[in-house]
Order: structure tokens, then C-alpha cells, then sequence
């Protein structure tokens, strides 16, 4: 297997959405053993440490459209900057989270120097949101729909590009949990979604290897990982701030990531939405870790 340098970001980012504790996420993915777990595969990691996060300027302004703005566009900005850095030393960016909104700066940081990039996004949401269709007023409800152009300019803008990722480049797995609004861009768009109907009916095998040739067809030159924990049943991964009944299976999951490690399709990841305050005994980390395993490589035998 090829072995690879892993630059590991952390990134304590919980002002895209509302509750707390998802800022402790890189520290209890640290904590699990993620470093440890991938050296055991031979590969060699590079811990970067943790961008910084501003406040919150709620007391100041409140723009109930994009809550935090100021401060989720500063660390995304520096974020997409360090994820460039690093992948133009030729080394695999594994960023940890955090909540959800700084996949804006992680694709702002790709997709500067891929041509044509792609993206997995396992989720039971679509991140498909703009200041005008947000029920919520979370960024973390945000990033994809940033990410194809669509949203608060300063967020869209980031590296003064746009938009980063072509709508029919994007690959959506485990949604159970869309909004009116994304239901409509999605149709508009053409973005590839597999539901959990999808998973069910065809099985993760089917869904996985489908994504896969859907990727390939479209001549992508990198594919990055986008997992919010929150894809995943929360039976296995209760600490996560949405969780939504009825998702992808552990054992589901860890067959995604193997799937991905043998096509070698994968050119960057992320794992976010981990909160340790509203965890088990640090179980959604673990779980986090143990993918992270599949994902890069881990045998049995
Ligand atoms: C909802 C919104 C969301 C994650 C919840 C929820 C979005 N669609 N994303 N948890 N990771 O507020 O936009
Ligand atoms: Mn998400
Ligand atoms: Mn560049
Ligand atoms: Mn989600």
C-alpha cells in the first residue's frame, strides 16, 4: 500500500451552529489515537496543530442570516490557506473538526490547486443552504452550497475565487434530513444524492462503487471526504449536535472506507461534528478513528 505524509489540522470550530462542545472535537479525535492508529499502518503523520478560532460577535452584531460571520470567515480563510500549504508539499490534508462550516475552508484551500475537484459528502444533511433558504442561520447548514458559489460573498470568496466545486462534481451519501430549499437546488443543480433509500435498497457496496464511477466519469483530478459524524446512526455516534434516527450503520461505514481505500480515489478527508460534551465515553471519536483506520488502509490480515 502506498504510504503517505498526513498533515493533521485541527480546527476547534463550534460558531457555525449552536451548541457547544464541538470545539473539544480534535482533542478527543487526538485522544482516540488517531495519530498512533495511522502510524500503525506505516504511514507518517504530521500533527500541525489547531487553527485559531476567533469569537463569537453575537453581543455585536447579529446577523440572524449567517450567525458568526466575522469569525467563521476569518478561520476559514486562514484554514483554506494552511490546507493549500500542505497539499502543495505533496501531503494528504486530514482535517479534524469542529463543526461542519469549516469544510468552507478546507475546499477553499483544495480546490486552489486541483483543476477539477471532487467531492463525497456523507451526511444525514445537505449542507445546501444559503443565507435566503436557512431555517437555521448555522454556516455548518452552509458549506456546500458555499462551495458551488452560493451564499454571503465573504464566505464564497474566500481566497478570492469562486466557486470552488463544480454542483455536478458532488456526491451526497446518507441524507435523511433536507430542507425545502435544498431540495430545490439539488433538482436545479443536478447534484448525485444518494438518500438512505438508496443505501437500503442497493446496499452501501453498490452505493459506495457507484459514487466511485459517477467520480471517475466526471475526469476528477482529486476527491476529497467531507464525513460529518452525523451520517452515521447515532446508536454508534451519539455526540454529534443533530443526531437523526435511522443512518448508515457502523459496519456500513467501515465498508464505504475500504471501498474508498481500494479505489484510491481519495485525496483528502475531513471528520467533523464530533462533540465530546454530548459523547458516551469519547464513542463518536473512537468511531471517527476506527473509519479513519479503514479509510487509510487498516488490514486484518
Ligand atoms: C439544517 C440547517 C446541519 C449538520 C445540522 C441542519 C444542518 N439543514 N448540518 N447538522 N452537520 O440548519 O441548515
Ligand atoms: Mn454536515
Ligand atoms: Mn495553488
Ligand atoms: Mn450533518
Amino acid at each position: 500500500m502506498h504510504k503517505l505524509n498526513i498533515s493533521l489540522i485541527g480546527v476547534p470550530m463550534d460558531l457555525g451552529q449552536t451548541r457547544r462542545g464541538v470545539d473539544m472535537g480534535p482533542s478527543a479525535i487526538r485522544y482516540a489515537g488517531v495519530v498512533e492508529r495511522l502510524e500503525a499502518i506505516g504511514h507518517k503523520v504530521i500533527d500541525e496543530g489547531d487553527i485559531q478560532i476567533g469569537v463569537s460577535e453575537r453581543e455585536l452584531t447579529e446577523d440572524t442570516h449567517f450567525r458568526n460571520l466575522t469569525a467563521v470567515t476569518e478561520a476559514s480563510t486562514k484554514l483554506a490557506n494552511k490546507v493549500h500549504d500542505v497539499i502543495e508539499q505533496h501531503h494528504f490534508p486530514l482535517v479534524l473538526g469542529g463543526d461542519h462550516s469549516i469544510a468552507i475552508g478546507t475546499l477553499a484551500g483544495l480546490a486552489d490547486h486541483y483543476e477539477n475537484l471532487g467531492v463525497i459528502w456523507y451526511d444525514a444533511h445537505a449542507d445546501l443552504n444559503t443565507g435566503d433558504t436557512s431555517p437555521s442561520g448555522n454556516i455548518h447548514g452552509m458549506p456546500l452550497a458555499v462551495s458551488i458559489g452560493l451564499g454571503h460573498e465573504k464566505l464564497v470568496n474566500i481566497r478570492d475565487y469562486a466557486p470552488k466545486v463544480k454542483p455536478e462534481n458532488i456526491v451526497i451519501i446518507g441524507a435523511r434530513s433536507v430542507d425545502p430549499g435544498e431540495r430545490e437546488l439539488i433538482k436545479e443543480k443536478g447534484i448525485k444524492v444518494y438518500t438512505m433509500h438508496e443505501v437500503d435498497r442497493e446496499g452501501m457496496t453498490d452505493v459506495i462503487q457507484d459514487a466511485i464511477i459517477y467520480l471517475k466519469g466526471r475526469n476528477v483530478d482529486g476527491v476529497h471526504l467531507s464525513l460529518d459524524l452525523d451520517g452515521i446512526d447515532p446508536l454508534y455516534t451519539p455526540g454529534v449536535g443533530t443526531p437523526v434516527p435511522g443512518g448508515i450503520t457502523y459496519r456500513e461505514s467501515h465498508l464505504a472506507m475500504e471501498i474508498l481505500q481500494d479505489s484510491g480515489l481519495i485525496t483528502s478527508a475531513e471528520f467533523v461534528e464530533v462533540n465530546p460534551i454530548l459523547d458516551e465515553k469519547n464513542k463518536t471519536a473512537d468511531v471517527a478513528v476506527a473509519l479513519m483506520g479503514s479509510l487509510f488502509g487498516e488490514k486484518l490480515v
